[in-house]
């Protein structure tokens, strides 16, 4: 409270598009929220750089020639961009993982770094790449003073690879199923008998998990002498804490059980882990007052685990003073599966989900050749989800991200022979769905100035500050003549003013952001999609969208109510056609937005 209070002073005198004061009383569905990865966005202290290592890149995991090392980004240079982020309309900062890191891993030749912080070692320090526990204070109050909130990104799945196993000697090592590999038997069903007692991982008592006392049922796990120590809280330590089966096929047992390519995956079944991070993240939410989680490899980790996690996390909020601390886990579904997300929020309890359902659905629409009842079809299992059709209001939609590339790639890939100007519009209509359909708009930083990218993971992970990567330098941006060899802080760049925009005019119209979503025509082919966002007050807007190349015209239906219509974007007809029926006409690639009134 006093920092809230200590904040209004400073706050009055900068532009700022919520009350600083109101953002703990702000819903997540009226958030926009900028996605980032710190390493990557504004070098704001070069002496951090190396983390406070020395010697080559195979050591400080420093090279910013390369696109899988550290480039030096940090959270000082974070605090001095606030303005920028604040000025594209974002209220809520995703901040990719923060903790300290395992600096390089890989085999010979194959190292790369942490830069992107889901190695981790500490779970309770700030990685000294990206400063220290002080610059995270500064970053987190700093945010708050504008009225915007952080939201972490948090990993219970695993941490950096330190556990080896002997019979793989670096080796990958495949997954050895609890079939054929039990926990009764060391190394298999010939071994000896161990761990008697022990009723299986589906016994979720600290009893049961006390007989387990030997790890090596499936392989010997062992870790190297120089990392005895690396990680902290210090039982992360022990690999009785882990599941130590090798290799995860992302398929069947192995996806809950297998280690995500070498990194150490946590035996979350056992209390003693459920215990340990609600402790270390329970800690970060009453540090820093943070005001959500995003969570990675959420689908990796047993329901039970969330089914205690997330309470747990939502009750240290509320003590805090943040009664709406979100949620959202990641649950990377292939196409439009909402079914899977919808188990993760049914199920598994988690608050909510990112929508991947939605990010399917938009690179099948625009980078894609198919018909809008695709998005129609989407919306039809809203009320799939814990909490129904009001939680879908709450899924941070995105359409595409560090993991899977940006839309603009995707548009690219799919459309070899598409112009400039054509890729363009596909983007925006892109960002124009995101911002006016239903869900929490999460923008992939660089996105609003023209990232492109020449793929996924690391290929989609471009420096906004200049950059040094051959491979990221040689892409023309969109929108613009610059590439990023040059720092991309453009405030002109034509898809930061159209985010800005679009965030603006959620801001001013709740309907967008909290209002109930009302399909009103989609087709088999590319063309028309409508949809009306009925606020509280029974008024209609009417967002209207053409993903087809000619220009389309339908009559749509409408409120009765809404005789007259004013356009807050677009071309719209001045009024009804008839008492229910609302006559929509949009050129290619283009959107409309139309406020209905009763006259
Ligand atoms: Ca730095
Ligand atoms: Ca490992
Ligand atoms: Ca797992």
């Amino acid at each position: 409270m006093q920092r809230i209070l200590a904040c209004l002073a400073l706050c009055v005198s900068t532009s700022i598009t919520w009350a600083a004061s109101d953002f703990r009383a702000r819903p997540p569905e009226d958030e926009v929220v900028y996605f980032v990865l710190p390493d990557r966005f504004e070098n704001g202290d070069v002496a951090n750089d190396q983390g406070g290592l020395t010697g080559d890149r195979l050591t400080t995991g420093f090279d910013p020639t390369h696109k899988g090392f550290y480039h030096g980004g940090d959270l000082k240079g974070l605090i001095a961009r606030l303005d920028y982020i604040q000025g594209l309309g974002a209220t809520a900062i995703w901040l990719g993982p923060i903790y300290k890191n395992k600096p390089v891993q890989g085999g010979p030749g194959q190292e790369t770094a942490g830069y992107h912080g889901y190695w981790i070692t500490d779970f309770t320090s700030v990685d000294p790449h990206f400063g220290n526990d002080a610059d995270m204070r500064a970053f987190v109050d700093a945010v708050h003073a504008r009225g915007m909130k952080v939201y972490l990104d948090i990993i219970t799945n695993h941490t950096a690879d330190v556990i080896q196993y002997r019979e793989c000697a670096g080796a990958p090592c495949a997954y050895r199923d609890k079939g054929t590999y039990p926990y009764s038997r060391k190394g298999g069903l010939a071994g000896q008998p161990i761990n008697p007692g022990f009723a299986g991982d589906g016994i979720r008592s600290a009893a049961n998990f006390a007989r387990l006392t030997d790890p090596n049922f499936a392989y010997t796990p062992f870790v190297p002498p120089a990392e005895a120590n690396v990680k902290v809280p210090a039982w992360l330590n022990s690999p009785i804490y882990y599941h130590n089966r090798g290799n995860s096929d992302f398929w069947g047992e192995s996806s809950l059980f297998g280690d995500f390519v070498g990194l150490d995956d946590l035996l979350t079944e056992n209390p003693r882990v459920v215990q340990g991070f609600i402790d270390i993240y329970g800690q970060w939410i009453e540090r820093y007052g943070i005001d959500g989680f995003r969570i990675d490899t959420a689908r990796h980790v047993n329901p039970e685990f969330w089914q205690a996690f997330s309470p747990a996390m939502l009750n240290r909020a509320r003590s805090r003073g943040i009664p709406n601390f979100h949620i959202f886990g990641e649950v990377a579904a292939e196409g439009v599966d909402v079914a899977q997300l919808a188990r993760h929020t049914r199920v598994d309890k988690l608050p909510s989900v990112l929508d991947f359902g939605f990010a399917g659905a938009v690179n099948k629409v625009l980078a894609g050749n198919e018909g809008t009842s695709v998005l129609a079809r989407l919306y039809q299992d809203d009320g799939l989800y814990e909490g129904g059709v009001a939680a879908s209001h709450r899924l941070p939609t995105f359409t595409g991200n560090h993991d899977f590339g940006r839309l603009a790639w995707l548009i690219r890939a799919a459309r070899p022979d598409a112009t400039d100007d054509e890729v363009l519009k596909r983007v925006m209509l892109g960002n124009a769905m995101m911002f006016l359909l239903r869900g929490v708009p999460v923008v992939y930083y660089g996105d609003e100035q023209g990232f492109v990218g020449h793929g996924i993971d690391q290929d989609a992970r471009q420096d906004l500050f200049a950059s040094k990567v051959a491979s990221y330098n040689d892409q023309p941006l969109l929108g613009t003549t610059t590439t990023t060899a040059v720092e991309n802080f453009n405030r002109q760049h034509p898809l930061y003013a159209q985010i800005a925009g679009l965030a603006k005019l959620r801001q001013e119209q709740p309907a967008l952001r909290r209002g109930r979503q009302v399909v009103r025509i989609h087709g088999k082919t590319p063309g028309l999609f409508a949809a009306s966002r009925i606020g509280a007050d029974g008024r209609e807007i009417v967002v209207v969208f053409n993903t087809s190349s000619t220009t389309a015209v339908a009559q749509i239906e409408v409120e009765p109510t809404s005789a007259v219509f004013k356009s807050l974007r677009g071309a719209c007809a001045p009024k009804a056609s008839a008492p229910g029926s609302f006559r929509v006409e949009l050129s290619p690639l283009s959107y409309a937005v139309c406020q209905g009134a009763a006259q």
